[in-house]
């Protein structure tokens, strides 16, 4: 029986199917990570090439987001949602709920290994708080984001797309909380905040410092929090349809009580005050702030001054007042957590509890 010299296209046949094959195999190993796009400057576009300022944020949408780094089939397989498409100085309480419940639903599947979500800057150290209390696994979160539009010179979206879905494909950083990762580094979602109003090392944890690095295709961590959070937390968003509202009243001099008085008036169920120094109470506020307790409004004393430990007991008779300490939680993130803890309870012993836990 002749044996036939199998022609080329056999043989071509016989490799793409064996390339086809090695693929997919490559692809159901790597971790399948979903990117949920919600708007800010990684999305955004400027007139030319030279404007990182100025520019519009939320315009490009998620699928472009992806092709535009074809990397990222490197390191993952990955799968895009535009839960919204804001620019983050209008991130709201429900589209909080909205995107942490989608968050919580997908993780709870078997197929999808981590997400990674893109947002704009402004308000990102929030968002990752927020998620950071109520996310229900352990598998990674990392927001990203971006200093520059995608049409900017060394635009720094791509590469931080790339180290965040690199970061959440990593096993490593399974349990370690909510992650942030712009300019190479990884920061915790409770320590981190936007320090600088346009340079690309803007999200630093200054004194708590970050957890890590992305250097050379890989994650390096060196630290993790302390403080509970996803899988630990105590709060539940599931059946939550709207969160408490908590105003934030700013300390400076020659204080008054005008804005508190309209946050009351308005029906806030807890203030946070972003004290001068170690959350001090200008004599004005104090007395406003009493009057706020008496009418059931939980009072937490905050510092505007961005680091440090705002005492029990210090500035403040918080005993006698019966007013709660942010710890070392700035003010938009304490406001964060006492919506969280509204929830729950109205006892100030408890909340105290939680702002010493998360
Ligand atoms: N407006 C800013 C925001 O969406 C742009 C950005 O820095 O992402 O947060």
């Amino acid at each position: 029986m002749r044996l036939h010299k199998p022609s080329s296209l056999f043989i071509v046949l016989g490799l793409l199917l064996c390339s086809a094959f090695a693929h997919a195999d490559t692809a159901a190993k790597q971790p399948h990570i979903v990117i949920l796009a919600t708007g800010g400057t990684i999305a955004g576009s400027g007139a030319d090439s030279t404007t990182t300022v100025g520019y519009t944020a939320a315009t490009v949408g998620v699928q472009r987001l992806i092709d535009a780094v074809p990397e990222l089939k490197k390191v993952a397989q990955v799968s895009g949602e535009q839960v919204m498409q804001i620019a983050s100085e209008n991130m709201n309480n429900a589209a909080w709920l909205e995107l942490a419940k989608r968050v919580n639903v997908l993780l709870k599947r078997a197929d999808v290994d981590g997400i990674v979500i893109t947002h704009g800057t402004d308000t990102l150290e929030e968002t990752a708080y927020f998620l950071d209390l109520v996310v229900k696994s352990s598998k990674p979160v990392v927001l990203v984001g971006a200093m520059r539009p995608s049409t900017a010179i060394s635009a720094d979206g791509p590469i931080n797309l790339y180290n965040a879905v690199l970061l959440a494909a990593t096993p490593e950083a399974n349990g370690k909380g909510v992650l942030v990762v712009l300019n190479d580094q990884i920061n915790a979602a409770r320590d981190v905040s936007k320090t600088n109003t346009a340079t690309l090392d803007t999200f630093k944890s200054s004194e708590l410092g970050l957890l890590g690095y992305i250097q050379g295709n890989r994650a390096y961590f060196y630290r993790s929090s302390t403080r509970k959070h996803t899988r630990d937390t105590e709060f539940d968003i599931a059946n939550l349809s709207v969160l408490p509202q908590v105003d934030i009243v700013y300390g400076y001099a020659n204080m008054n009580r005008i804005a508190l008085d309209a946050f009351v008036n308005a029906g806030a169920k807890g203030i946070i005050h972003a004290g001068t120094g170690d959350g001090s109470l200008a004599t004005p506020l104090k007395t406003a702030l009493t009057e706020a307790r008496k009418k059931g409004i939980l009072i937490v004393r905050a510092s505007r001054v961005g680091q440090g430990i705002v005492a029990r007991n210090g500035e403040a008779d918080d005993d006698q007042l019966d007013f709660v300490v942010a710890d070392t939680l700035n003010a938009q993130k304490a406001r964060i957590l006492l919506m969280l803890a509204l929830t729950r309870t109205a006892d100030t012993k408890e909340i105290q509890r939680m702002f010493y836990t998360y």
